[in-house]
């Protein structure tokens, strides 16, 4: 499956950094792609549960906007 969250508050390649391996520690992940001018994270997996990803992007220190 594959989940496309839009993310506000990445200013840089710092920010897509810490954004992606966030992301890449919940469970069941397997692939992740942040794009900064498209302010979202493509992520591939497994049983992917839309509060973990959320929860990781905003303990990473970023707003999630939504998760489709
Ligand atoms: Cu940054």
């Amino acid at each position: 499956m594959e989940k496309i969250i839009s993310i506000e508050g990445m200013s840089c390649e710092h920010c897509v950094k810490a954004v992606t391996n966030a992301l890449k520690e919940v469970e069941g992940v397997e692939e992740v792609k942040v794009s900064l001018e498209e302010k979202n994270a493509v992520v591939k997996g497994n049983n992917l549960d839309d509060e973990k990803l959320k929860g990781a992007v905003e303990e990473a220190g970023y707003d999630v906007v939504n998760i489709k």
